[in-house]
């Protein structure tokens, strides 16, 4: 509805011009949309962005946003990193102009590509990313976009499109999405996360729920049966609900010493998924629940798990070096995160914990490190705080400062045997530009000892 408004005329703001914003700019002047661009950021990086956009005839402001000709606009696309009460957005909102995310711009513009969705506080880009490979290993020409990194409206813009989306929505995205219609959607867990934004865990789950916005008879839903907030969202949504469980049968569970089954069918071995944790069981048992209901066939799937490389910065072995083996689980954000990383391992680990704090206690971490853990190491912003919450946790918790001295006090402390885990429960903003930098780092020092 947003293009529409654009063709007959209308102006468009973008508002932000990282990734999903540059995109939005590029696919609205495609169809010859006149936009205004704005970003309150002034950087080098966004003058080059700025440049790039003005050459294809978009009007571009860095620095500031202009609430007034925002306000005109006859329409808004968001960048999710930009929270809803915004002054652009606020300034959108209260002169009644339409607000969407970029996600549903791009959908918009790919009227018939079908799409499977993934939302949920963990594990969304691990099964985004095996959802993709999957249809891809089908046979079928798939992308996995939206959250993970590449913006919709940049696959809206290529000159093929695919067959199938894997597409991956932050909460950030579906407060903004006014039609959300995907072939199968996945929910994959509802946690505490992202307090920094949200006024209460309703408010998050509430923009978890807009998945289901549009849901009707012949939807598909795959939901985690082993999480209760997941099953209580989805009681009464309308369509087919799939269950996953890794405690027992369902329509996509795990037998401990027999493998992976969709319903009574056997699916594959622990060991064909090379992937470490339980946590990633889960993840498999969703999306290959997802795409068997858009009918892939269990061996193709079966064959599609066994050659799935894990993503960068999730539960990643960089190195063992001196018996010791160094794991880069930067895009653990958030303490579920950080908890199932840490049920994961086999082994005593030190555990480095840290970065900008998101507003959750680390005291829930307290039982899974007690007895298993040589060290915590904490810095960045929620230093002070995960020092006071895991005193008394019966695990030695140390300060550092610098990320370097982070690393070499973790190289002091493990033994032959141990891990050392970069599982941060924070988001790494304090430090660095983003997750993918801070692990990054991690491997950099790691490799070059
Ligand atoms: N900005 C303004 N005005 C404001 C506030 C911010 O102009 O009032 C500007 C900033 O200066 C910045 C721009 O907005 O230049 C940033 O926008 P953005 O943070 O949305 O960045 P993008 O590069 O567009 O990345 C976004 C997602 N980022 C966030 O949701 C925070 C990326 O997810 C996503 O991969 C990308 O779109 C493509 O779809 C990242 C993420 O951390 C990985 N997501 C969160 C998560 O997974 O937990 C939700
Ligand atoms: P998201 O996109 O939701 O952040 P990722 O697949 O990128 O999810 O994984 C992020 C982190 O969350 C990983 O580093 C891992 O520690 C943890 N994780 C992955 N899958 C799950 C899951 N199913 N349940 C809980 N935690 C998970």
């Amino acid at each position: 509805m947003i293009l529409e408004r654009g063709l007959r005329g209308g102006e468009i703001a973008v508002l932000g011009l990282g990734r999903s914003g540059v995109a939005a700019t590029r696919l609205l002047r495609e169809g010859g949309i006149r936009v205004y661009a704005s970003d309150r950021g002034d950087t080098p990086e966004l003058a080059r962005h700025r440049e790039e956009l003005v050459a294809i005839g978009a009007e571009v402001d860095l620095g500031q946003h202009d609430l007034d000709r925002i306000g005109r606009a006859a329409g808004c696309v968001v960048s999710p990193g930009i929270p809803p009460g915004a002054p652009p957005i606020a300034s959108a909102h209260r002169a009644g102009v339409p607000v969407v995310a970029e996600a549903a711009l791009g959908l918009e513009a790919m009227p018939g590509v079908r799409y499977i969705a993934v939302t949920g506080t963990n594990g969304k880009s691990t099964t985004t990313a095996l959802v993709g490979h999957l249809l891809g290993h089908a046979g079928y020409r798939a992308i996995a976009a939206g959250n993970i990194g590449m913006p919709l409206c940049e696959v809206a813009i290529a000159p093929i499109l695919p067959e199938w989306l894997a597409v991956e929505l932050s909460s950030f995205q579906l407060h903004d999405m006014p039609v959300v219609g995907p072939v199968a959607g996945i929910l994959t867990n509802l946690e505490p996360d992202h307090l920094d934004r949200y006024r209460s865990l309703a408010d998050y789950f509430a923009d978890k729920a807009l998945l289901f916005r549009d849901a009707e008879a012949g939807s598909l839903w795959i939901i985690n049966a082993d999480n209760a907030p997941s099953l209580e969202m989805t009681r009464n949504v309308p369509g087919r609900r799939l269950l996953f469980s890794l405690q027992g049968p369902a329509d996509g569970w795990y037998d401990r010493s027999r493998g992976l089954f969709l319903g009574q069918e056997h699916l594959c071995s622990r060991q064909d998924l090379p992937l470490l944790g339980d946590h990633n069981v889960a993840n498999a048992l969703a999306a290959a629940l997802a795409v068997h209901g858009v009918r892939v066939e269990l061996e193709a799937i079966a064959q599609g798990l066994r050659s799935f490389q894990g993503l960068p910065h999730r539960m990643e072995p960089v190195r063992e070096l001196a018996g010791v083996i160094w794991i880069n689980d930067s895009k653990a954000t958030n303490l579920s995160s950080t908890a199932v990383a840490v049920a994961a391992l086999d082994r005593p680990f030190v555990l480095l914990l840290g970065g900008r704090h998101k507003g959750a206690p680390y005291t829930v971490l307290g039982k899974a490190l007690a007895g298993r853990c040589r060290a915590v190491i904490a810095y960045g912003e929620a230093q002070p705080i995960i020092v006071a919450d895991l005193a008394g946790a019966g695990v030695p918790v140390e300060r550092c400062d610098s990320f370097e001295d982070v690393m070499a006090r973790a190289r002091v402390l493990a033994r032959p045997g141990d891990a050392v885990l970069l599982s941060p429960a924070c988001s790494s903003y304090d430090m660095f530009a983003n997750y993918e930098e801070r692990g990054a780092r991690f491997r950099e020092v790691v490799k070059k000892w």
